[in-house]
């Protein structure tokens, strides 16, 4: 009811952080890009196997680009759908299903559709079917001016493996399509080749395989520096096309591709064994924010997908004070670092709380349960807050948010 939603805008506003001026608007009016990298963590990042580079493009990128060193997927089921969720929206996916199908007719004010009344063009690049996830359903539902699936792209035999259209191509293909966008657009681009099981032609391994019992963590490396690739050549496409100056391209991983099954092996990689501890860390996905002529920074504030959306607006000059989001602008100086995932695990400054345990990161040990005992009314609210507006669709109560 609407009653129920003035309770929980209460709750939201005590939340709210700072009004940071820092970097406020610096992106406004340039194209917003984003890279949805499939299946990419954050523990390859500035990490080789068999002494080679896995990431060699984004390596170099970060280094004048804004990157998250402490940053977390919050997906459940719903895996890709459940990230673009949290970041069009800044509320939490389901604990059980997607909510990509579950919700679909809900009412949204979607960062597509934010965007959208600022005059940008918006559109979502994902070379699968445009059913996938119900993607076709939710994405008119959350405002996308247009949706380029798998039937605006040339794919063969030749161009594709595993789930379909190469990364490469998909980026060489997206370029042609974005060349013929109204300017400013904002867009989506979700690649595919860093897929479970992560198959790859041989020529396209440009680096050698890990060598252990699992198979999958052994091809995830080869497959992640083929999409890193990828990457680079979108940007030197950007470049030759005159679209990077005027954009914003941030990058980001989706969710883990290494799932607790391959600990053993995943153990054998990082040198250290794979507790609950180390595996919620390993929920850390990379965020790199590149502005064309900024130097950027490295950037330790704790935070995860639901903070993208109030970031992106911090950045383009859009406030979002009226918007019912669970998210904070990660640039924020008197942010609280609290990540909570979907599951209920959350992640502080100092603490990692997982399985009714609690544990100091800088002891790297469990620590008395009372550590993390502060937190647990907060991340009860708003996991129970957020399914709360899902399930009761209260975003239709909601006709005051639409500022300017
Ligand atoms: C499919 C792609 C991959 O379109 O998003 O889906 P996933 O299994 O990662 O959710
Ligand atoms: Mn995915």
């Amino acid at each position: 009811s609407e009653e129920e939603l003035a309770e929980i805008n209460g709750y939201l506003e005590k939340n709210i952080g700072d009004a940071t001026e820092d970097l406020f608007g610096i992106g406004e009016g340039k194209n917003v890009i984003l890279i949805s990298a499939e299946s990419v963590q954050n523990f390859v990042i500035g990490n080789t196997v068999n002494g080679e580079e896995i990431t060699p493009f984004l390596n170099e990128l970060i280094e004048d680009s804004f990157y998250f060193t402490e940053f977390y997927h919050q997906t459940a089921q719903g895996k890709t759908s459940d990230s673009e969720f949290l970041i069009n929206n800044s509320l939490f996916p389901l604990a059980r299903g997607a909510v990509f199908f579950t919700h679909a007719s809900n009412e949204y004010y979607s960062l597509p559709e934010i965007l959208g009344e600022h005059h940008y063009y918006t559109a979502v690049l994902h070379a699968n079917n445009g059913s996938f996830w119900n993607r076709d359903a939710m994405y008119k539902q959350m405002g996308y001016d247009r949706f380029y699936t798998e039937d605006d792209y040339s794919i063969n035999k030749e161009n594709s493996i595993g789930w379909g259209l190469k990364d490469i191509e998909f980026m060489e293909q997206s370029i042609e399509h974005m060349v013929q966008m109204p300017q400013p657009f904002h867009v989506k681009l979700i690649t595919l080749t860093n897929h479970f099981p992560f198959e790859l032609g041989e020529k396209d391994k440009f680096i050698k395989p890990f060598d252990s019992n699992s198979k999958t963590l052994n091809n995830y490396f080869p497959a992640v520096r083929y999409t890193d690739e990828a990457i680079k050549i979108f940007f030197d496409r950007l470049k030759e096309e005159d679209l990077y100056d005027d954009s914003i391209i941030v990058i980001y991983g989706d969710h883990y591709g290494i799932s607790s099954f391959h600990n053993r092996a995943m153990g054998t990689y990082l040198g250290k064994e794979v507790t609950p501890f180390i595996e919620v860390q390993l929920q850390q996905v990379p965020l790199i924010i590149h502005i064309p002529g900024l130097s950027g920074e490295k950037n330790d504030t704790v935070g995860g997908q639901i903070d993208l959306r109030p970031t992106l607006l911090h950045l383009l000059g859009i406030k979002a004070e009226n918007q019912v989001v669970f998210g904070n602008n990660l640039f924020s100086q008197d942010r609280e670092d609290l990540v909570i995932l979907r599951n209920g695990s959350f992640i502080t400054k100092d603490y990692i709380y997982t399985d009714d345990l609690c544990y100091s990161k800088d002891e790297e040990m469990k620590v008395e349960k009372m550590m993390c005992e502060p937190y647990f009314d907060e991340v009860k609210n708003q996991l129970e807050y957020s399914d709360r507006i899902i399930y009761g669709d209260l975003l239709r109560f909601n006709d005051f948010q639409k500022n300017e």
